[in-house]
């Protein structure tokens, strides 16, 4: 399942989910030795979407390797093929064709292919999980480093007129909303051809319109309108409105929920009423599936935010599934997404470099185009955790928030620093995210209190005086089943306590906005025996989850819930 509704009603669509055939390339011979028209007695069979490091013997295979998937094509036709999300560098090749080159991890990429001929066709993908001082993350991040394909693999059939791409904004004043609706429809013909283009919400058809494209060419059709006393989208009250684009041999739907951010007061006003935000960190994480984490399991994870009492999630720190977002935009909750630029180990060097920059503004341009349509998101993130004292983060930072904002003016832009004492960046952002660890890697949790008042002095010797403050960040771990009398390090009552401390002294502070615990469940840490990083990491996890990774509660999960349920606004 890709989405919890049908994205398209008139264009055929297939999942290549399954088996594939799979071959590390661990000397990196695969390109020289054109695997790619050759592909070698495959060693064994690869479900995709998965992660192969959840296979036997593969737990901390980091390099190259290899897919193979045959599909059969029952007609001359035009096809989409997409790649919903491939760790790390992709190249795709078909009947021994170099189709192209996608760096990233979360987001899709996808090519057109012109009357693919009928009958069988070899798609290869050769992928590269290697991380680098380079890549995004870098190579020292506080995740486990997966490889694969890790959402699925689509195989559309398009006509020789398509909907290329469905892009709907709104201006909201109290209620009434003018909507404009892009539909670009894009020809694969030889000729110039006529369609009816028509428009829906739910089942109501509100325009209708013929549209001629010339051969080869797009046409941007572009939809003005005046929606009077629209069912606003609000936090716990969802309202969602599906609009379809129809053309004579295909289709797109997409959904949207009406509502209006700002932020006033150190307070995020969600239609124009401030919203105090009781967040969660969330990985898209499990030890069984990795990153291709499945539908059901987002059900129960929503379940357990729902009891927890939050209202929000960060999405730490990748773009996550539309699947999930789809759930957040159907019960209320407000989402931050960011891009993978994890920074408390990234050197200045690294932020200087423009390959490095590039990544991160496709990385930024890619998370805005899959969840563009949502709801629930309300932060765009930058970065997390950089080193945000240095003129190049600045200048980096000013690129990345310049690029951002004109991709997409409806949302708040954000950051977590871990430098608020220091950070240069503040005015370049609508919204501040902190994070700290009072209480486990620094003093006891009472610092927040000094940090705090500190930190709002700087605020407004910088003119940031006004902006929200989040804590986006905070906690200590606490290895599930630990439980005594004393809370002593790494046990759950240890954890409890300086959890709830913190949420106290965070909800005292009337400039800061809203709380994002760290974190939601623990997570796979990426732990080498020769290497120093994350030693810390009992049983090779980060232990800071209210639950652990099989998503069963500790105490901190209790006492957040009894805090989260006792804050009201
Ligand atoms: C950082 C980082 C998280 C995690 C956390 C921790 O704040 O942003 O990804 O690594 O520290 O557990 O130390």
């Amino acid at each position: 399942m890709l989405r919890t509704f049908q994205e398209h009603n008139i264009r055929a669509t297939e999942l290549l989910n399954g088996p594939w055939d799979f071959l590390k390339d661990p000397s990196n011979v695969g390109v020289q030795e054109k695997w790619y028209e050759r592909f070698p007695q495959a060693s064994h069979s690869m479900y995709v979407p998965s992660c192969w490091n959840n296979e036997l013997n593969m737990y901390d295979y980091e390099g190259v390797a290899w897919y193979r998937k045959m599909i059969r094509i029952e007609d001359n036709q035009h096809v989409r093929l997409i790649f919903h999300a491939v760790l790390g560098h992709a190249d795709v090749y078909l009947d021994g064709r170099h189709l192209g080159y996608h760096f990233g991890g979360y987001t899709p990429f996808e090519f057109v292919l012109h009357s693919l001929p009928k009958g069988d066709h070899e798609v290869i993908v050769r992928t590269d999980s290697t991380l680098d001082r380079l890549t995004i993350p870098t190579e020292h991040v506080d995740w486990f480093h997966y490889g694969g394909i890790i959402r699925p693999v689509e195989l559309q059939c398009i006509p020789d007129l398509y909907i290329e791409k469905m892009k709907v904004d709104y201006e909201l004043n109290e209620a009434n909303a003018e909507v404009c609706i892009q539909v670009s429809i894009k020809s694969l013909s030889q000729i110039e051809m006529t369609t009816a283009l028509t428009l829906f919400e739910g089942n109501l058809e509100f325009h209708s319109e013929q549209v001629r494209v010339d051969a080869g060419e797009t046409v941007n059709c572009m939809v003005k309108l005046q929606w009077n006393d629209v069912r606003l989208w609000n936090v716990g009250r969802p309202e969602l409105y599906t609009i379809q684009a129809k053309i004579n041999f295909d289709d797109k739907v997409e959904r949207i929920g009406f509502r209006q951010i700002e932020t006033k007061d150190h307070r995020i006003l969600i239609n124009g009423l401030p919203v105090y935000l009781k967040g969660v960190n969330r990985h898209e994480e499990h030890p069984e599936w990795g990153f291709a984490f499945p539908p059901k399991l987002m059900h129960k994870d929503l379940d357990i935010i729902r009891e927890l009492g939050c209202n929000t999630v960060r999405g730490s720190h990748y773009p996550q599934s539309p699947y999930w977002l789809d759930l957040l935009d159907e019960n209320g909750i407000l989402f931050w997404s960011e891009i993978p630029v994890w920074g408390a180990f990234l050197p200045n060097e690294t932020v200087k470099e423009e390959l490095f920059q590039m990544r991160a503004l496709s990385m930024l341009e890619e998370m805005v185009r899959l969840h563009y349509h949502h709801p629930s998101v309300i932060f765009w993130s930058v970065h997390n955790e950089i080193d945000s004292r240095t003129q190049d983060a600045y200048k980096m930072t000013e690129r990345l928030v310049s690029s951002l904002r004109q991709l997409d003016t409806s949302r708040l832009i954000t950051f977590a620093t871990m430098y608020p004492l220091e950070d240069i960046l503040l005015p370049l952002f609508d919204v501040i995210g902190i994070n700290k660890y009072y209480g486990w890697y620094e003093g006891d949790v009472d610092g927040f209190k000094d940090m705090l008042k500190l930190f709002h002095e700087r605020a407004e010797s910088m003119g940031c005086a006004d902006k929200p403050v989040l804590m986006t960040e905070f906690g200590g771990a606490g290895i599930f089943g630990d439980v005594g009398w004393e809370p002593r390090l790494f046990s759950e009552d240890y954890q409890a306590k300086i959890v709830s401390e913190a949420l106290a002294i965070f909800r005292d502070d009337p400039k800061i906005g809203g709380t994002y615990v760290w974190q939601f469940a623990d997570i796979r840490g990426d732990l080498k025996s020769n290497s120093t990083y994350f030693r810390d990491r009992a049983r090779s996890f980060n232990n800071k989850g209210l639950v652990n990774e099989y998503r069963r509660p500790k105490q901190s999960f209790r006492e957040v819930q009894r805090i989260y349920h006792s804050w009201t606004e």
